[in-house]
């Protein structure tokens, strides 16, 4: 598979030097600067895009072009932003950047409730904390009706972090949730917004009514006004599975498991409707056998997220080392080395290890985490390689 990385442009305190050195091949990157729904010029991409080569690294997927939520609810002007969104696609088709990654969730691009979860040695990983969310939805956001949707195991659990928590500790759950894991992913929330919880409330209020039928017929509506735009300039959508893969805040997720995949897939039977194989997020999910899902999806598969996570008793998830956990990463590589040596892969999140602390990396995309991740992945590629070599 490529060696790909997500950077998060020029403002990423990782610099591609520092990429060519450590044997990325490709970047993993968008027009961060342009609003979500506004096209993005042939020009601004060329430009983009020469820079990185200027690097001897290539700009292999654009991840993400984000999916406006009228889009996804089905709003008025979804007709208009459908067209941007074509109009992006054949500028990016033009300019040769021919892999799309994007989501179809509802509001929350992505869910963690601890960015800094420590190990013992010192380290930290991402961490969702089932009782943290569910008091987080009781107490902060009050979503009326969100208690029944929690077990009373988990309800004590909300009483006493109630008792416990302080106003510090409030914050910083509204920071883990809805501003730092948002933010930078071109999501709705900006990390100087003033009342990110007020936002959030109206962002929430707009899938009123909207189920997990509704969502998936908006989904259905969209792949297929893209796909004429995808089939003339060759380009592969592959949509991100939802991250944890299940409902949260009430709003439905569409690509969680199994049947989700099987239902957009044939909902939409186009070869250049395709999926990101994301192991990290699969994995979070106990329904997913993620060796399992890659074997069956290999060849609708565009791009693959390499990370791992480990499943708690309680609901609780956190964010594995890359060679344990249920993401099977060994056997991942496997299946894809040998049924699409080609695709563009990158390490997912990695932990916050020794020198990364207090370099404001965005969460989850450290340095020296994920490069130690990459020479695992590495190495295991070298040893499948050979494997199926001697085959
Ligand atoms: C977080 C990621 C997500 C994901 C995008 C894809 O680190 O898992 O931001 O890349 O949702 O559209």
């Amino acid at each position: 598979m490529e060696k790909t990385w997500r950077w998060f442009g020029k403002k990423d305190n990782i610099k591609l030097n520092m990429l060519r050195q450590i044997g990325v091949q490709g970047i993993v990157s968008a027009l961060h600067d342009i609003p979500n729904g506004e096209i993005w010029p042939l020009e601004a991409i060329n430009e983009y895009k020469e820079y990185i080569e200027s690097f001897g690294l290539r700009w292999s997927v654009v991840e993400s072009l984000a999916v406006s939520e009228s889009i996804k609810y089905g709003g008025e002007d979804r007709d208009h932003l459908i067209a941007n969104y074509i109009i992006s696609l054949g500028n990016l088709g033009k300019a040769g950047v021919k892999t799309v990654c994007y989501n179809f969730m509802p509001v929350l691009d992505w869910a963690r409730t601890d960015l800094y979860h420590k190990w013992e040695d010192g380290s930290s990983s991402l961490y969702f904390d089932k009782a943290k969310f569910a008091y987080f939805e009781i107490h902060i956001l009050e979503r009326e009706g969100a208690e029944k949707e929690y077990s009373s195991e988990i309800l004590d659990k909300v009483r006493e972090l109630k008792n416990t928590l302080t106003d510090k500790d409030n914050n910083d759950l509204i920071d883990s949730v809805i501003v730092k894991t948002q933010g930078f992913v071109n999501g709705n929330i900006k990390e100087d917004d003033q009342n990110p919880v007020a936002i959030f409330k109206k962002l929430l209020l707009l899938y009123d009514g909207i189920g997990k039928d509704q969502l998936r017929e908006n989904m259905k509506y969209f792949l297929e006004k893209i796909m004429p735009v995808c089939e003339e300039y060759n380009i592969q959508m592959c949509v991100h599975p939802d991250d944890p893969p299940f409902s949260l805040l009430g709003l439905p997720r569409i690509i969680t498991c199994e049947e989700d995949i099987d239902w957009f897939l044939n909902a939409v039977d186009n070869p250049h409707n395709g999926l990101t194989f994301c192991t990290g997020s699969l994995s979070a999910g106990l329904q997913n056998d993620v060796p399992k899902l890659a074997q069956k999806y290999a060849s609708r598969t565009k791009f693959v997220h390499l990370r791992s996570t480990n499943v708690f008793p309680n609901g609780d998830f956190i964010e594995a080392n890359h060679l344990e956990g249920r993401g099977k990463i060994v056997e991942i590589v496997r299946i894809f080395e040998k049924e699409n040596p080609d695709l563009p892969m990158r390490i997912d999140h990695g932990k916050l290890l020794t020198d990364d602390i207090d370099k404001g990396y965005n969460p989850g995309y450290s340095f020296l985490g994920r490069m130690l991740a990459l020479g695992q992945i590495e190495g295991v590629m070298a040893s499948v390689q050979m494997e199926l070599e001697k085959k």
